[in-house]
């Protein structure tokens, strides 16, 4: 343990200890013995302390133009393209997931950098003609004022950037909560935006517990804004927590993302389609596919192929370049996922494919777990309704689109969802049907772009959408102006 470096918080542009003087150390889920690094357990004083930069820093960065804003994070995108490498290998090491999953990442958080970046030139409100004669009617954004971000694990920098990026642009202050398991990658993501000159208090940093920081920041008065990914359960109720202060919030929450197989699919595309939706970044991620819904006249084929394909992953560490599945991410994830493995058997599914942890030399040290797939599965089992957040596929079988769309429908979630098939009158039925917030044709339920909406109904989603010009709209307050430029008249009246 001597040389594991001690990180601090980052607070009114100073790299601080927790009032708490404790620290708390984070291992590499592939290689348990290896520790990365020792972090601040804070609590709710640092994270006052951090609202207080926040606002102080307010002012100043409201009245900055939302141009030079954007030169401050043009900047953090050129250093981020600098450090990319470093920055993937920092989230393989601490997330799990496999290095070129980790560069897609990296790449998708200067995707937003560049993309907020640019809407400094726009940020645009609208003008329309007033219903009165010589009267202007506009609208223009301000800042929402100081924006909680409270992040998971999973995506260590690129939720963060996703939220962060536009809530800077449009001149909110912030204060980053990242997930407790993944400070490393957090750290580096602040000295970003820190070394790109961001001013002092604009975007501020504490570690550890969720729920105590959390709460604070919920609770404090001074926070306007609440941007939250993770679970359905802790989203709920900093949805309702948040309303008590009468706080905008913005929830994305859990999935369980099926996908519907016609019988026209071209199978080669809709198989690669769904091992790398459910099995990819070790189905940690909430757009993972987690059930597929088979036409019955092509299921027997389909199964073959599917255990076939899943056989050809390779499980390991994912520093090493040829492995797909990398492990889970941490002993939490581990313990939860093998006890819906276990779930599922008790249930009555049959176990097609997996099932087990990956144990033996190289193994050992890590939360290894086999794809798993389940099939004959009931469309109320826990299985099939409940979030897994691991690389498990539940199958179904499906009589028609009718019955896949019931099938799809039939859980709380609605975040991602997909179909495979070559008939576009039923593709379009499909998307006009699905209760899902991101719809795929031909595609995996993963991923999105930047410059789109993202963000699920029912159950997944509460508040505006992230990214995209709705991320825009979530981080600024709208305001209605009226001008009256007739000079000397009866004062005009709105109806
Ligand atoms: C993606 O599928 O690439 O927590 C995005 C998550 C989501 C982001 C997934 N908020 O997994």
């Amino acid at each position: 343990m001597a040389d594991v470096e001690t990180h601090l918080n980052h607070i009114g542009g100073k790299w601080v200890e927790s009032s708490s003087g404790r620290t708390y150390t984070i291992a590499n889920p592939a290689r348990r013995g290896q520790v990365l690094g020792e972090f601040q357990t804070s609590r709710g004083e640092d994270a006052h302390a951090a609202v207080e930069a926040a606002v102080e820093a307010l002012s100043g960065w409201t009245a900055t133009p939302a141009p030079q804003r954007a030169e401050i994070l043009y900047r953090a995108l050129e250093i981020m393209r600098r450090r990319a490498e470093e920055i993937a290998r920092t989230i393989t090491l601490e997330e799990g997931k496999p290095l070129p999953d980790a560069r897609g990442e990296v790449k998708r958080a200067m995707n937003i950098t560049e993309y907020a970046a640019g809407e400094g030139r726009r940020l645009f409100g609208y003008t329309t003609p007033s219903e009165i004669p010589e009267t202007v009617a506009y609208t223009t954004r301000r800042p929402l004022g100081v924006v909680g971000i409270i992040t998971p694990w999973n995506f260590p920098i690129a939720i963060p950037a996703w939220k962060m990026a536009p809530a800077l642009i449009c001149g909110n202050t912030l204060v980053f909560k990242p997930a407790s398991s993944t400070p490393l990658s957090a750290v580096k993501l602040m000295k970003v935006f820190e070394d790109a000159g961001l001013p002092p208090g604009v975007l501020n940093m504490i570690t550890g517990p969720g729920g105590v920081i959390g709460d604070a920041l919920v609770s404090h008065p001074k926070v306007d804004g609440i941007s939250f990914t993770g679970s359905t359960e802790i989203g709920s109720g900093i949805y309702t927590q948040g309303a008590r202060t009468l706080k905008k919030v913005q929830a994305e929450m859990g999935g369980k993302n099926a996908v519907i197989v016609l019988e026209d699919a071209d199978m080669d595309k809709t198989l690669a389609g769904i091992v790398q939706g459910a099995f990819g970044s070790t189905g940690q991620r909430c757009t993972a596919t987690s059930r597929a819904i088979v036409d019955a006249s092509v299921y027997d084929s389909f199964m073959d192929e599917l255990i076939r394909r899943t056989d050809a992953l390779k499980v390991g560490d994912g520093m090493d370049e040829s492995v797909t599945v990398g492990p889970l991410s941490s002993q939490d994830q581990f313990d939860t996922v093998m006890g819906y493995i276990g779930i599922g058997a008790e249930e009555g599914a049959r176990l097609a494919y997996g099932g087990h942890a990956v144990t033996g030399p190289g193994y050992d040290e890590g939360y290894y777990v086999q794809p798993t797939i389940f099939t004959d599965v009931a469309p109320d089992m826990r299985i099939a309704q409940e979030e897994i957040f691991g690389p498990v596929l539940t199958v179904f079988k499906a009589r028609d689109l009718e019955e896949a769309i019931e099938l799809a429908n039939n859980v709380k979630f609605g975040l991602s969802s997909s179909i495979y098939t070559r008939d576009l009158t039923r593709a379009f039925r499909y998307a006009d049907q699905v209760e899902a917030g991101i719809v795929h044709v031909n595609a995996p339920t993963l991923g999105g772009e930047v410059h789109l909406p993202f963000g699920g109904l029912k159950a997944s989603g509460a508040g505006a959408r992230e990214q995209g010009t709705e991320a825009l709209n979530f981080f600024s307050e709208v305001v209605t102006v009226y001008i009256d430029y007739a000079g000397a008249r009866t004062q005009a009246k709105f109806i």
